[in-house]
């Protein structure tokens, strides 16, 4: 990088952060002919650096450096950079403006936008509203924190008919422009404490979907979000609302194993007791929203139906593994806050040998005591968290600290009787021990599928 710049690359947009959304982000800002300075603390980010070298991007990677932050036109965070980043926080008091993806996107985009956002469930959410309207004869584009980043769609060669987008806090945080036309809300729960000031500064992100929405635009909320009374009258759009466990005039409930739903124009049932890889409320939950959301965006009863008789379970959501001597192995490693773990365990009537722990996010264990009591049986506690584990649930059951996650499976495979689940819900992030919880919940079912080979060699001969 030239140490002095001259007047025309002061005018360049700044993105920060190499992975999926800055790579793309630079892409796109190249392709409509800004001029691009790419930076990333990782020296690793060498075959990103060159692709966008290629295209003309100016790249920095090993080191920031607050000089190139100053200078910039714009910087353009990716969502995992916290925005009390130095660098950024000083670039920002000295003027330079700083803008999201989401906005970066609706200020090019047309199309009509369904976006989901919510503590869990969003990319299962996302998938199965897809899939629905898909069913419905819309044709989508999918993307946001479930992989493909939003600007991706503007640089696709085809218009679609519907924007199907899972939305984070992190990419609400610096919306301004942002407005879905169907917007999804489907739970709050304390989580990423780490970035938030408290739990009312989270809150206040997730409902910041709607804040741009009209009267045209629809917002489907849970019943039973944290900050309802706050936030829901003061919609402008809208509202369709779900819930469990209690019948509504308009929306969708549960009902048992039915979801109910009665909007203007429809009344029907969606039966869900022969579905496979949705278990649990928190599954009708995410169901009810997804099929409000859809109908709202013109997708009909009929695709809503088809969609879900074909849906397969999404990998590390309480996903099946395998059964071995009667005990069934379930990978849940994407439940990385309480809450998530609470609703996996909610879903099983089986005694529960439960895989907890990683690196903690400011996580309150004690939120799981009232679950864990009546079906733990045994706490397999993994990673930093512990010894946090240890003193939360020592009086709750009995816990046992495992340095590996192999070590935990040999536990768990010796505690475990015929009935029994064995349950990796770690309500923790993975980076103390894995990459990422994909690879976290890959190492679970390998070592899982590796289990007891001998006995079922012998079993078969
Ligand atoms: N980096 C720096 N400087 C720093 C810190 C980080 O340069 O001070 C660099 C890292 O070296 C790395 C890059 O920033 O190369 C990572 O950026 P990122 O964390 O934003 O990750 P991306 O790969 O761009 O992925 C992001 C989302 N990540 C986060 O929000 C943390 C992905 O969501 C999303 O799929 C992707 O954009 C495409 O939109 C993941 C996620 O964990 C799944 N989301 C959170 C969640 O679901 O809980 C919100």
């Amino acid at each position: 990088m030239a140490k002095v710049m001259n007047q025309e690359e002061m005018t360049y947009d700044l993105v920060v952060g190499l992975g999926r959304s800055g790579v793309s982000m630079a892409r796109f800002l190249r392709s409509i002919g800004r001029r691009v300075v790419a930076t990333d603390i990782d020296p690793n980010r060498t075959d990103e650096a060159a692709a966008l070298e290629a295209l003309g991007v100016t790249v920095r990677i090993g080191s920031h450096d607050q000089d190139v932050f100053d200078r910039a036109a714009r910087i353009i965070p990716s969502p995992g950079i916290p925005l009390t980043m130095p660098y950024i926080k000083k670039a920002v008091e000295k003027g330079v403006k700083i803008q999201g993806e989401l906005d970066i996107f609706a200020a090019h985009n047309t199309t009509k936008v369904l976006a989901i956002t919510g503590t869990n469930g969003k990319t299962t959410t996302t998938t199965l509203a897809a899939e629905m309207a898909q069913a419905s004869g819309l044709s989508c584009f999918v993307c946001g924190n479930i992989g493909t980043p939003l600007v991706e769609y503007l640089m696709a060669d085809q218009r679609k008919d519907l924007v199907v987008a899972e939305i984070s806090s992190f990419q609400l945080d610096l919306a301004e422009e942002f407005k879905p036309d169907v917007g999804v809300l489907l739970n709050i729960s304390e989580d990423h404490l780490d970035r938030y000031p408290d739990y009312r500064a989270y809150i206040a992100s997730k409902w910041s979907l709607f804040a741009r929405q009209a009267g045209n635009d629809t917002a489907v909320l849970n019943r039973n979000l944290p900050g309802t009374s706050i936030g829901k009258d003061k919609l402008a759009s809208a509202v369709l609302e779900f819930a469990s466990g209690a019948e509504l005039t308009t929306g969708a409930w549960i009902d048992g194993q039915n979801i109910r739903i009665r909007t203007e124009g429809t009344q029907d049932t969606i039966p869900t007791a022969a579905l496979k890889g949705l278990p649990g409320d928190h599954n009708r939950e995410n169901i009810a929203a997804a099929a409000l959301a859809v109908l709202a965006a013109g997708g009909t009863m009929a695709g809503i139906k088809d969609a879900l008789a074909s849906f397969t379970a999404l990998p590390h959501r309480t996903a099946f593994v395998r059964e071995i001597d009667g005990v069934r192995y379930y990978n849940d490693s994407k439940a990385t806050n309480t809450d998530a773990v609470v609703r996996a365990l909610a879903a099983f009537e089986a005694e529960t040998i439960l895989i907890l722990g990683g690196r903690e996010k400011h996580t309150d264990f004690t939120q799981l005591i009232d679950a864990v009591k009546p079906r733990v049986k045994l706490i397999l506690a993994i990673g930093e968290a512990s010894d946090n584990i240890i003193k939360t649930f020592e009086t709750v059951c009995h816990v046992i600290p495992c340095s590996t996650m192999a070590q935990a499976i040999t536990r768990a495979q010796d505690a475990g009787s015929p009935g029994d689940i064995v349950l990796l819900s770690p309500a923790c992030a993975s980076f103390d021990m894995y990459a990422n919880y994909e690879a976290r919940g890959d190492d679970f079912t390998t070592l899982v599928n590796n289990l007891g080979k001998g006995k079922e060699a012998a079993h078969v001969s």
